[in-house]
């Protein structure tokens, strides 16, 4: 048969670039970038560029699994469904619903036909438990936005002027954006890097090399420039604002002078930069994915930022952050009364003026497991990702999967986390199922959406992630609530009530259409979704559930000024997690072409820093922090700042996560400390 051409996108991380698949005789033989996809425009990651090794990968889980005596043995799907139905009947009589936790990694993100089906059967079995990656990802910046704007906006840095880059290097993360960025510096962007380490883009544009963890006293120190210097837009403020006053006057605390001691950023770039920003016709924050988040106080960071975009009246104008529908889909989602774990200890988190969140707190998972607190969760179901790896404390979590009664992982792949499980069953990839991508292009500002085409038939014996859950609901009697058959029902359900139909997305349009305008009209419209009506600098809501209603500067728990005695023990500071373009997380490490471009984890350092510990370029160094230490091959560079050593998460032998903790929590998200710990290193 002919080699054919459908148009689909790439989920091989959260991006969903667009592809053309070439197709022939059932096989997927090879990929190119889809020039007309608004976002990716054509161009690939080198993951993408190895989609096709990666789905014929010879390390495919290709047939359920289960472990006797320590060994796997294989067994057919009926087994494995009748096999988990029966003890998760089993285990919801002895000990309610909601010992039932099911967790979905980064993957289900874009990928509705996984975590919409995985949210769908616990609703239908009755727990609230559903966690995720957002515990410690995106959800952070989602609330801080929804507190200060009343609506999650997205910044378009396409448009704009001036684009302060905080925390995030696109060209490994997000390279879509990356070009973008590299495109309008041509044409004479304002770029200004914030970033202990100065990346590419930071060398084509200003960079401020920042001490980890210290983000929100530098925005409120552009705000204490901005209103004390009149640079702020008066009109805007006015109109739809409430507690500029205390605004004004709380960030008076924050003078370039003062904040230059906490950042290592000299009050003069903090000043020059504030009034760049502040002046240009049209700015953007664009905040690194999760590194703002991942400290004490990334939620007030996230709010700091918002307050920013607010003070310069850039909301809801071209090249500012604006308000991007999102399609109407066919809803799957079971309502369940009872709140998860972690909604007691970050109410807000959980729930906002009636919003709920779809995801509890999974920083609660290990005390409930191993301590039975608020009561014991006995069984799991992973999907999609690979906590054992990514969630902070390793060896804690390592422990509490061990303790289940119950644990099932469904992956592509023999997963570090999937070792643990009692059952394993293979996953079909993107290519092998049908899907609606949308998440990131409308997260990118673009209200855009198409069809993800199934291109092959499911390999081996894997089954398609909302298969798995359909089944598994159908044998526990839950046949009312999943009665999806075939991958082109389940496509036709979700975009039945969207506005485009399923021919418009196969036949006009297979490479995705725009399913509607921006409309750029918040500020003129003056209605923010808060309490009062306006965007609020100051919260009345924080302030009713004992949080700073305006942001403040908190040190990170472990650094030289808040632990001074540890920090003479440990003294550098240690960030963990930037993104390496090769890998998403603990993927593709078993992809040859991708290994071989990046073989094994690299931590970098200063060759100052290097120098002082007797460190040369190409040792292997121990790093300890207080929960433990990891090896890993040093590289030197100038481009990080002294005293930090930057090294990559989702690595199994060297896993980063063996030095970081559960605690302590933002008190607003529950989030982590990933990106400021102190550690110390030597040569091994
Ligand atoms: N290749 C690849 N791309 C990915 C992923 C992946 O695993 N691999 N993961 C995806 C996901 S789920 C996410 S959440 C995003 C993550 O996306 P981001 O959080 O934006 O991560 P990076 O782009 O690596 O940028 C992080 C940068 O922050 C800097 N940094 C570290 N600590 C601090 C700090 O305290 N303050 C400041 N200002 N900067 C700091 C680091 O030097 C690094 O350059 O990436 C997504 N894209
Ligand atoms: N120290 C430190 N830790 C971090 C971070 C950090 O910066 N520093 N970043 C955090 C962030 S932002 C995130 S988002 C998390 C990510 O954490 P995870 O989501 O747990 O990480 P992944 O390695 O992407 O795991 C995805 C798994 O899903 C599998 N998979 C892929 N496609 C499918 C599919 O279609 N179906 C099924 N069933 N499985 C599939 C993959 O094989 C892989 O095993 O890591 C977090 N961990
Ligand atoms: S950035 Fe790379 S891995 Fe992510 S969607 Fe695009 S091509 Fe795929
Ligand atoms: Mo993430």
């Amino acid at each position: 048969m002919a080699e054919q051409l459908i148009k689909t996108d790439c989920i091989l991380c959260v991006w969903g670039c667009g592809i053309n698949a070439f197709v022939e005789d059932g096989k997927l033989t090879r990929i190119e970038g889809m020039t007309e996809h608004p976002l990716s425009r054509g161009v690939l990651c080198s993951r993408g560029a190895a989609l096709v090794e990666y789905v014929y990968s010879p390390d495919r889980i290709k047939y359920p699994m289960k472990k006797v005596d320590g060994n796997w043995q294989r067994i057919s799907w009926d087994e494995a469904l009748d096999t988990i139905s029966g003890k998760l009947g089993q285990l919801k009589d002895e000990f309610e619903a909601h010992s039932l936790a099911i967790f979905c990694g980064s993957i289900g993100v874009e990928n509705n036909e996984l975590a919409a089906f995985a949210r769908r059967f616990r609703g239908a079995y009755g727990t609230p438990n559903f966690l995720s990656v957002e515990s410690n990802c995106y959800r952070a910046r989602i609330l801080a936005q929804q507190l200060t704007l009343g609506t999650f906006l997205i910044e378009e840095p396409g448009e704009a002027k001036c684009v302060l880059l905080w925390g995030h290097d696109p060209d490994n993360s997000k390279l879509p954006l990356a070009n973008t960025l590299y495109e309008s510096l041509e044409k004479g962007l304002d770029l200004v890097v914030i970033n202990p380490k100065q990346t590419s883009l930071a060398k084509r544009g200003t960079h401020l090399s920042i001490r980890p963890g210290t983000d929100c006293a530098l925005a409120l120190s552009f705000l204490d420039v901005i209103i004390s210097e009149d640079l702020y837009d008066k009109e805007f403020v006015q109109k739809n604002t409430i507690g500029f006053e205390k605004l004004a006057e709380h960030v008076k605390q924050y003078s370039p002078e003062e904040v230059a001691e906490i950042t290592w950023i000299p009050a003069d770039d903090i000043r020059k930069i504030a009034r760049m920003y502040a002046n240009a016709e049209s700015a953007s924050i664009v905040p690194g994915t999760c590194a703002i988040d991942q400290h004490l106080n990334g939620l007030q960071t996230g709010r700091a930022f918002a307050i920013l975009q607010a003070v310069t009246g850039n909301i809801d104008v071209p090249g500012g952050w604006v308000n991007v529908p999102f399609p109407r889909l066919g809803s799957l989602h079971i309502k369940v009364e009872e709140e998860p774990i972690g909604a007691a200890e970050h109410p807000l988190f959980y729930r906002l003026w009636g919003r709920e969140a779809p995801y509890g707190q999974t920083m609660y998972l290990t005390e409930s497991i191993l301590n039975e607190k608020p009561y014991p969760i006995k069984s799991m179901i992973v999907t999609g990702g690979n906590p054992v790896i990514t969630l902070p404390d390793s060896n804690r979590i390592k422990q509490a999967l061990e303790k289940l009664n119950l644990l099932v992982v469904i992956d592509l792949f023999m997963t570090e986390t999937a070792k643990l499980a009692d059952i394993v069953l293979p996953a079909s990839s993107f290519v092998e199922r049908s899907g609606v991508g949308y998440v990131y292009a409308v997260t990118s500002g673009m209200p855009f959406m198409l069809l993800r085409k199934k291109l092959i038939e499911p390999l081996y014996e894997s089954w398609s992630d909302w298969k798995f859950w359909s089944e598994l609901g159908r044998r526990m009697g839950y046949s009312e609530q999943f009665p999806w058959q075939t991958d082109d029902e389940i496509v036709e359900y979700w975009l039945k009530t969207s506005g485009l139909t399923v021919e418009q997305l196969t036949e006009q349009n297979p490479e995705g259409a725009f399913f509607a305008e921006k409309k750029y009209d918040l500020g003129t419209r003056g209605e923010f979704r808060t309490p009062s009506g306006k965007i609020e600098f100051y919260s009345e809501t924080l302030a009713k559930y004992g949080y700073d209603p305006i942001p403040v500067h908190v040190e990170p728990s472990q650094s030289p000024t808040s632990n001074p005695e540890l920090a003479k023990e440990y003294p550098l500071i240690l960030t963990t997690g930037a993104r390496v373009q090769q890998y998403t997380h603990t993927q593709f490490k078993n992809v040859p072409s991708l290994r071989r471009k990046a073989p094994e984890p690299i931590a970098e350092i200063h060759p100052e820093t290097a120098m002082q510990f007797d460190v040369s370029d190409g040792d292997m160094i121990a790093i300890k922090t207080l929960k433990g230490e990891i090896s890993m091959r040093a590289r030197t560079t100038k481009d990080l700042a002294p005293k930090l050593v930057s090294i990559p998460h989702g690595w199994d032998q060297a896993n980063a996560n063996e030095l970081t903790a559960l605690e302590p929590r933002d008190p607003i998200t529950g989030y982590t400390e990933l990106k400021a710990l102190l550690c110390k290193i030597r040569k091994v």
